[in-house]
């Protein structure tokens, strides 16, 4: 059966090609797709950012393949958008059955659901749910009774609320993400791969998704796929991007089971030995002071990452101050002297540090931020993804941000999530907050990084605050300055 597939990005490389890499490819989507293709459909994918006409995208398609199923995603501020998608798919066709997955139907499932022109919404993992919901609708039957869906009757408006499924335990059942189907959509194909890991985390932080997902249904949550699953899909990667020199492993926190990480890496270096050029791994890891105080695993880990050759690690900070990360974030516990020690000891192994910062929390002041800016400052990591931080809907913190009033309604309208205040507190008022995210590269990369450098970041997070200057700089920048696909 035909199935159209919609992913959208906001932030894209050029209205033809959205993807800016290869490591931009879903992970969610992709292996809807994936699974639909394994099991017997034609599933076409389609990328669409802001500027695309989805008209021009998605009729021809539609006029000639005759699809019955749409399957689309969404983060919570890709809602707005994909409801649009949606409005336009039902235009051209109102029998075709239009299926939302991803982070924003799971977690805010009645908002979702009550959009005229979406037919069922899935909570949690589809991996499951929508061979089910292919086959029902190609053999015709009524839609309904599937796990992890939400079903509306087109004729009554009534809304049958299925039950769901254990997290998914065995990952490595899962095919390879397909990644033909997106070559089309992606600027630069050579820039690096991502490949998923696993699947959870066992921290708690409030203002990330995870504790919400994991609340979604029963089963162990931290999940990670075997070394050997792995090994074969770089491989297969390998031979559909033959010049990939680097990959992104994809996983909450490479750490928090040392026992798969090594075994991990093990393999990795195994499989690194066999190439001439070797691939150069990066990572997330979130870092915890029980790793800090095991030297002996900490070398070990070290060691293994030299003959993994992992060459970066993306380490949360996301605040300098022991007291936010505490009462506020509920990060893992670490000091900021056992952090910086971390990074200290990555860099001499010759592993690049990126820290994740986030700024504006509830409660933060400018001198809660002024630690972070201390602490980055002596850590002098390679680069910095600094956010401005955005409440999600369903996690601990926005429920705490919005009893307290600190999210008033339109903040958002034009801005570029993540980049512009959400909040508003008296403590840190939104114009400290632009300035002191602007002047964050300055203060941070002063006498280190060239002039030109920080001016550059400087303008950058000044400009992209603004959604159409932001749009108008990617179309400029797209091809001149390659955007890191990790
Ligand atoms: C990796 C990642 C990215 C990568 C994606 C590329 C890549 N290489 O995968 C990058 C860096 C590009 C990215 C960008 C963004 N991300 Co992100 N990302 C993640 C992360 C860490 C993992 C997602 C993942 O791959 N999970 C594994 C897959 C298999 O699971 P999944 O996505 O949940 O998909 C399953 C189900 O949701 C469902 N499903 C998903 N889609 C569909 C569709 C249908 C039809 C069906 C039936 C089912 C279904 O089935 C899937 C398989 O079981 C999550 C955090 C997390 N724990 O999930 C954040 C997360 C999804 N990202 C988030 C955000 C906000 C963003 C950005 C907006 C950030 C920004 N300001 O730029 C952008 C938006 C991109 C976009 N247009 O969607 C938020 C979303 C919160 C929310 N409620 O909206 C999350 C949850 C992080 C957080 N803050 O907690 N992200
Ligand atoms: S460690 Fe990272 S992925 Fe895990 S809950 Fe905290 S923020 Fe989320």
């Amino acid at each position: 059966m035909e199935i159209g597939c919609v992913y959208s990005i906001e932030d894209y490389g050029t209205i033809g090609r959205p993807l800016p890499s290869p490591t931009h490819i879903p992970f969610g989507i992709a292996t809807i797709a994936t699974v639909l293709k394994a099991g017997g459909h034609d599933p076409a994918m389609f990328v669409l950012c802001p500027d695309s006409r989805i008209g021009q995208v998605l009729d021809d398609y539609i006029a000639r393949r005759r699809p019955k199923l749409f399957c689309l995603t969404a983060v919570s501020s890709q809602f707005a958008f994909i409801e649009e998608v949606a409005r336009h798919i039902k235009a051209c066709d109102e029998t075709i059955f239009v299926v939302l997955g991803g982070h924003h139907a799971s977690l805010a499932p009645e908002g979702a659901i009550a959009s005229p022109h979406i037919d069922a919404i899935c909570i949690n993992e589809g991996d499951r749910a929508v061979i089910e919901l292919a086959a029902a609708i190609e053999s015709g039957a009524a839609v309904g009774g599937i796990a992890n869906l939400w079903i509306k009757d087109r004729a009554t408006g009534t809304i049958e609320k299925n039950p769901t499924l254990p997290f998914l335990q065995d990952l490595d059942t899962l095919p390879y993400i397909d990644r033909s189907m997106w070559d089309r959509w992606i600027l630069d194909r050579e820039d690096g791969v991502s490949i998923l890991v696993g699947r959870g985390c066992p921290y708690k932080c409030t203002y990330c998704s995870n504790h919400a997902m994991n609340r979604l249904a029963e089963g162990k949550f931290v999940r990670y796929r075997s070394p050997e699953n792995m090994i074969g899909e770089i491989d297969h990667v390998r031979q559909q991007y033959p010049n990939t020199r680097h990959i992104y492993l994809e996983v909450e926190t490479i750490t928090a089971n040392l026992k798969k990480t090594f075994a991990l890496f093990e393999a990795l270096a195994d499989y690194n030995g066999r190439l001439a050029t070797p691939i150069a791994f990066s990572m997330n890891q979130a870092f915890h002071s029980n790793f800090m105080k095991n030297t002996e695993k900490m070398e070990e880990f070290f060691e293994l990452c030299g003959k993994a050759n992992v060459v970066r690690l993306n380490v949360g900070l996301e605040s300098g101050s022991e007291e936010i990360r505490k009462d506020v974030l509920r990060r893992p516990n670490y000091s900021n002297e056992e952090f910086a020690a971390f990074c200290a000891i990555a860099k001499s192994h010759g592993i690049d540090i990126v820290v994740y910062v986030l700024m504006n929390l509830p409660g933060e002041t400018p001198e809660h931020f002024r630690e972070t800016v201390d602490l980055v400052k002596k850590i002098q990591p390679r680069n910095v993804f600094l956010s401005i931080f955005h409440p999600y809907i369903g996690t601990d913190l926005h429920a705490l941000a919005a009893s307290r009033g600190l999210i008033p309604s339109g903040t958002t309208k034009g801005r570029f999530e993540r980049r512009s205040s959400v909040m508003r507190t008296p403590e840190f008022p939104s114009y400290r907050v632009k300035f002191e995210y602007i002047l964050f590269w300055w203060r941070v990369y002063r006498g280190v990084w060239p002039l030109s450098r920080i001016l550059y970041y400087m303008a950058k997070h000044n400009i992209f605050a603004y959604r159409r200057l932001g749009r108008l700089w990617n179309r400029f920048t797209a091809r001149l300055v390659p955007r890191p696909g990790f």
